[in-house]
């Protein structure tokens, strides 16, 4: 796989305010390229977790990572804003109780099984929000109602976001039936952009990728199997690469596993545009996203039977080595004109040397 062209520089910023959250550590980072020309240009906005300066245990809070129904979440009541108490946690990996030892995960991971499930969204476990957002023209960093911003403060509008994890059984020798995991771009709330599917089948462990590309039913989920037969010994590496392009069913979404492009498709976009219930609910405009939704979801066994899955209480999946970023993509000649291809990049996130390398990049063949 094509490294990231980044080394990282860790710098302070600020947090919007969060109604739906408490208050949490004022943490993000921003990598610079080694080879800047200008400020401006080289800055990539670009953050990777590896949770070794994590507490173990519960996640909400700590660095900007949000999950209101993960362990520690209060008993459910009538004015919790949470649906469930879900099996997310920050976890020793070098438990003594631990099947399973995964040297590039080092001694902290995210812990995640589906043994509670629920059907909703924002109270699930989300990452630290990268210092942009990332979306097509309108997109909205907004909630529906308007009040609250889920952007931090200061950011601007990208057209790519990207992320990379890793993931891995906790029990490598047997399957965990039933265990499943959905990882979304999404901002905070119950708006995702894409779905990536982490399951545990007989034959080994699968990944499953859901868009919703008909305009003519953008409600419905186009499923497709981008890996299956994968080793549960070892970890393994998704990365899921999205191009917003301004307009309806043009959005362009890569799926990277183990380094390898198994699948290439387009966003959920169609359903914030089209569905009755997308432009009901969301006001018509997809969202703009900044983060990952990791999700135990009652209605996500789409390609897969079953729901919760109590048995993989304390085990499941682990998560670690996340990487997200945010940037400007040349999508076409007229945007590399003048002085404009100083500030776009290619698909892998490099720069232009030159306004002619910025026009061959959007000659589509
Ligand atoms: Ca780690
Ligand atoms: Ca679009």
């Amino acid at each position: 796989m094509k490294p990231w062209p980044c080394v990282f520089l860790f710098v302070v910023a600020s947090c919007a305010s969060d109604a739906t959250a408490p208050i949490r550590a004022p943490v993000s980072t921003i990598s610079m390229l080694g080879d800047r020309r200008d400020a401006d240009a080289s800055l990539i906005d670009s953050s990777i977790t590896t949770f070794e300066d994590f507490s173990f245990g519960v996640i909400d809070g700590q660095y900007d990572w949000k999950s209101l129904g993960g362990l520690g979440a209060p008993a459910i009541s009538l004015t919790s804003p949470h649906c469930a108490v879900y099996d997310h946690e920050i976890t020793d990996n070098l438990a003594s109780a631990n099947f399973y030892r995964f040297h590039e995960f080092e001694r902290r991971s995210l812990r995640i099984s589906n043994a509670v499930t629920s059907g909703c969204y924002s109270d699930q476990t989300f990452s630290s929000r990268t210092s942009n957002v990332a979306g097509q023209a309108n997109a909205q960093s907004r909630s529906p109602s308007g009040r609250i911003d889920y952007a931090i403060v200061g950011g601007t509008l990208q057209n790519h976001f990207e992320a990379e994890w890793s993931f891995a059984s906790t029990v490598p020798g047997a399957q965990q039936p039933g265990l499943e995991v959905v990882a979304s771009p999404a901002r905070g709330d119950d708006a995702r952009m894409s779905w990536i599917q982490m399951a545990d089948l007989p034959d080994g462990l699968t990944v499953i990728f859901a868009e919703r590309s008909n305009p003519a039913s953008p409600g419905d989920f186009i499923l497709s199997t981008v890996a299956r037969r994968l080793d549960r010994h070892v970890p393994h590496t998704i990365k899921i690469s999205m191009d917003f392009v301004d307009g309806p069913g043009n959005d362009v979404v890569l799926v990277f596993v183990d380094g390898d492009l198994k699948h290439t498709g387009t966003s959920w976009e169609n359903y914030y545009f089209y569905d009755a219930n997308g432009k009901l609910n969301f006001g018509g405009a997809p969202p703009a996203v900044n983060r990952m939704m990791f999700r135990t979801g009652s209605d996500l066994h789409r390609g897969i039977p079953g729901d919760a899955a109590p048995a993989t209480r304390g085990h499941g999946f682990v998560f670690d080595n996340l990487r997200q970023a945010t940037f400007m993509v040349a999508t076409s000649a007229n945007a590399c004109k003048h002085t404009g291809w100083r500030g776009l990049r290619d698909t892998n996130g490099e720069l232009f040397e030159n306004q002619r390398r910025c026009d061959r990049s959007v000659q589509k063949d």
